[in-house]
């Protein structure tokens, strides 16, 4: 990572270095504050050292040291805003929470560089502070959840790239949704005790959704009872942050829900509130979110009235942008919908999930959103990832840039990054791969010069695009990430298979033999069977264009 300008919001400096010896930079601490021993917390946990490869950390009095590194605190700066100064004498870093250090310290790790028994540092005066206040994942999806694993890694990836926030929202995890009433089964709520645990070490928020809308009474103080059972034992295991769902649901009150609120708006904000009444009652200090049924639209409604005139002003809301999946998200659909909601928002941003697009993975950067929601009236800005938690982290990586400085983000800059991160040692395969998989929700882009080729029947063109499809493949299935490759699978399978469908076509254009047309039809025929789909399935139009799809038996009338 060398694009420090893009990376950080400012970076000052004017070309100079200083070199300190050794292969680390051994860090003398020192604070002027008891806020030190926060510090530690930072960055004397082990799992930091994993991550840091240029330095370490050592009391200053025992003069073990290669740099000195002092500790402010910064009233003025954004929370989980930091200054990092690096100075012929020391390192300076000001900052106002946990995790402003944090960062501050991994910055460290960016800008250091390594010249075989020396580091050099450039001297340099950064300073960065968010966009959003609360960025991160909700992992909200349909579909198979996330394993406990997958979540654990996605707790360590959002602390390295400057994510704060998971809400714990698997649409599939019965408990929260479907039974929503019942407690959690020990083995589950041991791996949700587990999980808030990695949150905490990592300074990451987490939030426990419940999602009760379905067949909830909101006149029955026993269905309360539940829901307030289910958030205690949460509380139990230190959680402060909830959210309640009441996305996709049948939301007019029926029956006994009539008869008691009539409107689905008052409705919701009567369980919010109750909520939020007994978190109060509750807790020192939580935040509270909820999901409206009404989230991917833009314009005023009474459902929208009268949330913002009967539910409780500290509570946040969701929306999606406009449309589930929004292609544009601009600062007119934003300023109204707060005004609409009269409540701060989170932008639950439906990229890269795929639930609703079995057949695709989205490997796409985002695109397309207002570059400063922040300053109207989104406090936050989460994305509902894919069920391939792998596959999730290029989006991811792009999606976090924006999070963090939307105000700056360039789609095709952060993606180039994210695949460098990501494949460091295949960034062509993967850049390729990728671009083969892009969000078909964000860009109806398509490849200008294969669409030619197929109007034009250059097969020279579409030949030169299966032979890069097949090196691609070649380098990929080598790669030792098996995860991805686990992941991935379908698609490269995909990948091959119209490799072979090419050979096939190619094969009946060059000889025009009944034998060769009657295997090009078998692979179209196979093709056509496939679940998985990728870019815009240039083998298979390619046939249909050039006639060598079978045509279907004309049908005898009478
Ligand atoms: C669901 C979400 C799902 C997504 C994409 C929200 C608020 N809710 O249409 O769970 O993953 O679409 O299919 C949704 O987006 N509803």
């Amino acid at each position: 990572m060398r694009d420090f300008h893009y990376y950080f919001r400012d970076y000052y400096h004017c070309g100079e270095y200083i070199e300190v010896q050794g292969d680390k930079l051994i860090c003398e601490l020192s604070s002027k504050y008891a806020l030190n021993q926060q510090f530690e917390g930072v960055i004397h946990s082990d799992r930091i050292e994993i991550v840091s490869k240029h330095k370490e950390f050592v009391e200053r009095r025992f003069g073990l040291g290669n740099i000195n590194l002092d500790f402010e605190y910064d009233p003025e700066l954004a929370e989980d805003g930091y200054v990092l100064k690096v100075e012929k004498e020391r390192i300076l870093i000001a900052a106002r929470n946990k995790r402003g250090i944090q960062y501050a310290v991994d910055a460290l790790d960016v800008i250091a560089e390594s010249r075989g028994g020396s580091i050099r540092l450039p001297l340099v005066a950064i300073h960065d502070e968010p966009s959003f206040r609360i960025r991160g994942i909700i992992e909200g999806f349909y579909g198979e959840p996330w394993t406990f694993a997958d979540r654990l890694d996605s707790i360590e990836f959002m602390a390295r790239h400057r994510m704060n926030t998971f809400l714990y929202a698997p649409k599939d995890d019965r408990y929260h949704r479907e039974l929503w009433r019942e407690p959690y089964p020990e083995a589950e709520f041991a791996n949700i005790r587990t999980l808030k645990q990695h949150c905490d070490e990592r300074h990451i928020d987490f939030y426990y959704c419940i999602s009760p809308g379905n067949d909830m009474k909101f006149a029955s103080p026993a269905d309360f009872e539940c829901i307030f059972r289910k958030l205690r034992a949460m509380m139990d295991i230190g959680v402060k942050h909830f959210a309640v769902l009441m996305d996709d649901i049948d939301y007019v009150p029926k029956e006994e829900n009539a008869h008691f609120l009539e409107r689905p708006g008052l409705a919701h904000a009567y369980l919010v509130n109750e909520i939020n009444r007994f978190l109060q009652e509750s807790l020192p200090h939580y935040r509270l979110v909820m999901c409206p049924s009404e989230y991917w639209s833009y314009w005023d409604t009474e459902y929208k009235k009268d949330i913002r005139e009967t539910m409780d002003a500290s509570v946040l809301v969701f929306w999606t942008g406009y449309f589930v999946f929004a292609p544009v998200i601009d600062r007119k659909h934003a300023s109204d919908n707060r005004r609409f909601y009269g409540h701060d928002l989170i932008l639950w941003d439906n990229i890269p999930v795929n639930d609703a697009d079995r057949g695709r993975i989205f490997m796409g950067p985002v695109r397309n959103r207002y570059s400063r929601l922040a300053q109207h009236g989104h406090v936050g800005f989460v994305s509902n990832p894919m069920n391939q938690w792998e596959l999730s982290k290029i989006p991811l990586i792009t999606l976090s840039h924006y999070m963090w400085n939307s105000e700056r983000y360039e789609p095709d800059v952060s993606w180039n990054l994210a695949v460098n991160e990501f494949a460091p040692e295949l960034v062509d395969a993967m850049t390729f791969f990728c671009a083969n998989n892009d969000n078909g929700r964000l860009w109806f882009g398509r490849d200008e010069a294969l669409e030619r080729a197929i109007e034009t029947r250059d097969v020279a063109v579409v030949d030169r695009h299966y032979q890069q499809w097949a090196s691609v493949l070649e380098q990929l299935q080598a790669w030792n990430n098996e995860k991805f490759l686990a992941e991935a699978g379908p698609w490269l399978e995909r990948a091959q298979h119209d490799i072979r469908l090419w050979r096939a076509i190619r094969e009946a254009l060059a000889s025009g033999t009944e034998q060769a047309k009657a295997a090009a039809a078998e692979q179209i025929a196979r093709s056509k069977e496939q679940q998985t789909r990728i870019g815009s399935d240039i083998a298979l139009r390619a046939a249909e264009r050039w006639g060598l799809c079978p045509q279907p038996e004309p049908t005898t009338e009478g």
